[in-house]
């Protein structure tokens, strides 16, 4: 059984990827998304910039074949709720989606990612800034107030963990569901 938390994370995430807010997840979701987070910090390269756009079109590819159970091109909130239920068939998308976003909040390539592009990038998925700046607190940023770009990574990739619960990730749903 999925956990409280993952369920919350769940829900949170849907009606953030309903980028233009009809209540369901369609292709153009996912461009208006890739185009808003890829704006969030312009000084990225291009490369990183396209294999996050990339990896935002894989993701929604992956839900649609997944996820789309009545076959209308679309994913409803029901069909989307079945995420938690089978997590490995999305371990490759969450992977390739965890590691193009990280990169993109380290522009200069030192390995970590620093507050403000981190802040950028979350907002422009649309997680709230209190949020957001708990999360980043809780990632134990050193350095200048810095995070290694591998415990983003892995903070994304738990995220979509159905078993876990307290994980930093759940800073993010609190005080927005429920
Ligand atoms: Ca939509
Ligand atoms: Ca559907």
């Amino acid at each position: 059984m999925p956990t409280t938390e993952a369920n919350d994370r769940v829900r949170l995430v849907f009606s953030l990827f309903d980028a233009d807010g009809n209540g369901v997840l369609e292709a153009d979701d996912f461009e208006l998304m890739g185009k808003r987070v890829v704006a969030a910090v312009p000084e990225a390269a291009d490369g990183a910039r396209s294999r996050l756009l990339d990896a935002f079109r894989r993701y929604w590819q992956t839900l649609l074949r997944e996820l789309d159970a009545d076959g209308d091109g679309r994913v409803s909130p029901e069909e989307f709720a079945a995420i938690v239920l089978d997590p490995q068939r999305f371990d490759a998308t969450v992977d390739e989606f965890a590691d193009a976003l990280a990169a993109m909040g380290d522009p200069d390539g030192d390995g970590l990612v620093e507050r403000t592009h981190f802040t950028a990038l979350m907002t422009a998925i649309g997680f709230q800034r209190p949020n957001i700046d708990a999360l980043f607190d809780a990632f134990e940023p050193v350095d200048g107030d810095r995070v290694p770009v591998p415990t983003w990574a892995d903070g994304i990739r738990d995220y979509y963990r159905p078993e876990k619960a307290g994980i930093p990730g759940d800073h993010l749903t609190a005080g927005t569901v429920r």
